[in-house]
């Protein structure tokens, strides 16, 4: 049995799904992850496709370019919660390897969302690369594979979780966030729809609701929920969690729309698109409710256009209204506030997971 062979357990529980283990050649060979390498090797020889050698290569090649370069934050965080839930207790080889598994899930499902956020958000790079529409050959078969990514979680889930008592619960879980987030992405792409671009609709509220949904159900709630269901717990019980977890996303998606800005291309890895798409950002409903008339106008002239001079105009208002200042506040203000609420939960345990989750994102410069 694979989850048996010790070939993939490194002294660190982590240097499963850390980027090279410290070398940093992730994304260059993909292969280095071995708890990675096992699942795409199982779905690479899925009996239930008769594959040919094309066939193959094209999935091969799919999920080297989309799953393991990201910075894998979420699928590091199951690992990592489920080691704070067990304070302390050594994990057995097979925990390591289910944990690291359902990490790996995460990540497929961040890939499917991604190839597709790229096509709807009409991106240019990501990761560092340009997004997997954009290579040749690839264009809209991309929004195919972003089918088959999606298909592989359950394909995975059922090949390594079927006999455990929280499978349905796991599938459940997965199906739930899907759900939340791909309605999460609709309201964020119905709210741009040409010909009914109307800025006087975009407020905090909408923001917030956009971002709970398109972003921290599955980049926060959902890795601390597969550790706990790991861990034998029942997830109508830790409702308070999800809310700072919750909470936590919204802070992430926040620096996520800073970061569209006013981040190094080179070191987030993609060109932002936030301005010329339209988007909710909370840029500029910062801008909004800071600006005077005059560059309330300017916003309505220029905000969700394509051309270059009215995106930099939009750009030079944001540091005009002084929104790095804004943000660099608001970043402080919700750490304090997350730190706070943390704090008054009942398990030091799931204190642990919360605040090493926020460790890993405040004052991120990608
Ligand atoms: C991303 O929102 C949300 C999902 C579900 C992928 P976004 O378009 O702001 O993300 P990015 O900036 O990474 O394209
Ligand atoms: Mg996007
Ligand atoms: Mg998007
Ligand atoms: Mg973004």
């Amino acid at each position: 049995q694979i989850s048996r062979l010790p070939s993939w357990r490194y002294k660190e529980v982590d240097a499963n799904l850390e980027p090279g283990n410290g070398n940093d050649c992730n994304s260059i060979l993909p292969n280095e992850n071995p708890v990675y390498s096992v699942l795409k090797s199982e779905l690479l020889h899925d009996p239930a496709f008769d594959f040919t050698d094309d066939s193959r290569q094209w999935v091969e090649r799919m999920l080297d370019y989309n799953v393991p370069g990201g910075k894998l934050n979420r699928g590091l965080s199951v690992i990592d919660s489920y080691k704070h839930l067990k304070e302390g207790k050594e994990l057995t080889d097979d925990e390591v390897f289910l944990a690291c598994t359902l990490g790996w899930c995460i990540e497929w499902l961040q890939a499917y969302f991604l190839v597709l956020d790229d096509i709807m958000d009409n991106s240019h790079t990501r990761r560092g690369q340009p997004c997997w529409f954009r290579v040749p050959k690839v264009g809209i078969i991309a929004a195919n594979d972003g089918i088959i990514l999606r298909n592989h979680i359950p394909r995975i889930l059922k090949k390594h979780f079927r006999d455990k008592p929280y499978y349905v619960d796991l599938l459940d879980l997965f199906n739930e966030v899907e759900f939340q987030t791909a309605s999460g992405q609709m309201i964020d792409l119905i709210t741009t729809i040409e010909g009914e671009k109307d800025l006087s609709k975009y407020s905090l509220p909408l923001h917030h609701r956009i971002v709970q949904y398109k972003t921290a159900y599955y980049s926060f709630y959902l890795p601390v929920a597969c550790a706990l269901l790991m861990s034998g717990e029942n997830l109508d019980n830790h409702v308070d969690v999800k809310n700072i977890l919750i909470e936590m996303g919204t802070y992430f998606q926040v620096q996520d729309d800073y970061l569209d800005c006013f981040g190094d291309p080179q070191v987030i890895g993609k060109i932002g698109t936030d301005i010329e798409d339209f988007k909710c950002s909370w840029l500029v409903v910062k801008a909004l409710e800071r600006s005077n008339e005059e560059q309330k106008k300017l916003l309505y002239e220029n905000y969700g256009k394509t051309d270059e001079a009215c995106v930099a105009k939009v750009k030079e208002l944001y540091k005009v209204l002084d929104l790095q200042g804004v943000f660099v506040e608001y970043e402080s203000k919700s750490y304090e506030k997350l730190v706070k609420s943390i704090e008054v939960h009942p398990s030091k345990a799931v204190q642990a997971v919360l605040k090493s989750f926020l460790a890993k994102i405040y004052k991120r410069q990608k």
